[in-house]
């Protein structure tokens, strides 16, 4: 079995609901096992081109039999399962699952790019990853989580307290 570690964020429609589920359908895939998840972070909207709502990010660790290139494949047909429509980035979704680090793998294809290439950049998955995983070596800097966490503006990314 491979670690990975994938980021969930959502800004459309009930999002924590649509996250929560999102997870228990990746657990029931054969092959795969959810390990651990983050808690929720509500965060403001990065390099978006207008104005968008914030989102709602988290992050998980799975345990997988499959291929990163298959797990990718997971990965979409489950955002289209909750309705996320087109391939539009920067848009706002309903569910985006990505694919941030599968062992200390480093690739760099047409398709897909391990470990994905803004998370170093990005706090509102970094301190929901360095919450599970703050050990975890990042294979193209060779920061951990929790050293590439303190280069980066956390101010934009709040606990989400449920009631
Ligand atoms: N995802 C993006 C672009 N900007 N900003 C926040 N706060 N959270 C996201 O998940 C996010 C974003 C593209 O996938
Ligand atoms: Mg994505
Ligand atoms: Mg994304």
């Amino acid at each position: 079995m491979a670690q990975c570690a994938i980021a969930l964020g959502s800004n459309l429609g009930d999002s924590l609901d649509t996250l929560e589920d999102s997870l228990k359908v990746l657990h029931l895939v054969p092959g795969i096992e959810l390990k651990t998840t983050s808690s929720w972070y509500q965060t403001k909207p990065v390099g978006t081109p207008q104005p968008q709502p914030d989102y709602l990010n988290g992050c998980a660790l799975l345990s997988v039999e499959q291929t990163p290139k298959e797990l990718l494949t997971i990965l979409q047909a489950t955002e289209i399962q909750f309705g996320r429509v087109g391939k539009r980035t920067l848009q706002p979704r309903t569910l985006d699952l990505d694919l941030l680090l599968y062992e200390d793998v480093v690739l760099n294809t047409p398709d897909l790019t391990i470990p994905h290439p803004r998370m170093a950049e990005r706090a509102f998955v970094l301190v929901p990853l360095a919450e599970i995983a703050s050990d975890w070596i990042e294979p193209r800097s060779g920061h951990t989580i929790a050293s590439l966490l303190q280069n980066v503006d956390t101010s934009g990314v709040q606990p989400y307290l449920t009631v």
